[in-house]
């Protein structure tokens, strides 16, 4: 055990979230709308996942009306603006993380990815930080709008066992976040977390084991121990 580690992206593989926020005002800048979210204004936002649902949500916040608002598209400027400031190389995996999967890989465990950001920005994070694509660090990737429901639902990590062929015993997965952790648990799996810059201080009660750093995990041994 385990024989399969399931990984968060956003915070939990890389400190993305800051890459995710200048992206996200570009695209306003560029669709001439005079938005821009300080890193008080994300660290709220935050608190809803998925990047649509968090230009929805605020729109609403301000009074107005997403359906009036052309969410899908500034979406999808959005991710082209991350996926180009990715590729710019400044973006490195968290410590430990590099270690723990090759570990794992040589240990002949299967890897996966449950995340709620697009499968574009895992491609360009995989070719930024491992220099080649997801699908060949991973073996399963469910990500996104491939399931309704977003974290803290447990639809993506489910999806994950689905494609792995495991029942949540067998596997664990590793976060960043509150909405991450409580998503995983939704999903009967164990979850060692290890909070980021902006999910520091938030509440992991309710998660198996809690880290200030992915190294202090003893690697694979380490993850072994913590079965519930
Ligand atoms: C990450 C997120 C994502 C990204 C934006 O959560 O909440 O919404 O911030 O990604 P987690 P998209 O790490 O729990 O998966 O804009 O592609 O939706
Ligand atoms: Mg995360």
């Amino acid at each position: 055990w385990p024989e399969a580690l399931i990984f968060d992206v956003d915070g939990t593989l890389a400190e993305t979230e800051e890459l995710h926020r200048r992206a996200f005002n570009a695209a306003f800048a560029d669709a001439g709308l005079r938005w821009n979210w300080s890193q008080d204004d994300y660290r709220a936002l935050l608190t809803t996942t998925g990047g649509k649902e968090r230009i929805a949500r605020y729109v609403t916040e301000r009074g107005g009306d997403p359906a009036t608002v052309p969410v899908a598209e500034l979406h999808k400027a959005k991710t082209a603006h991350y996926v180009d400031l990715m590729a710019r190389g400044q973006i490195a995996l968290r410590p430990g993380i590099a270690d723990l999967i090759d570990e794992a890989r040589a240990a002949g465990r299967r890897l996966a990815i449950a995340t709620t950001t697009s499968p574009a920005n895992v491609e360009a994070l995989c070719l930024a930080v491992f220099g080649k694509p997801a699908a060949q660090v991973f073996d399963v990737i469910a990500a996104g709008d491939e399931v309704p429901a977003k974290k803290p639902a447990p639809d993506i990590y489910l999806l994950a066992l689905q494609r792995l062929g495991l029942t949540a015993d067998r596997a664990v997965a590793l976060e960043d976040s509150r909405n991450g952790l409580r998503s995983a648990r939704a999903a009967k799996l164990a979850c060692v977390v290890s909070p980021g810059v902006y999910t520091a201080g938030e509440d992991f009660s309710a998660a198996t084991l809690v880290l200030g750093c992915f190294t202090d995990l003893g690697g694979l041994a380490g993850l072994s121990a913590v079965r519930t």
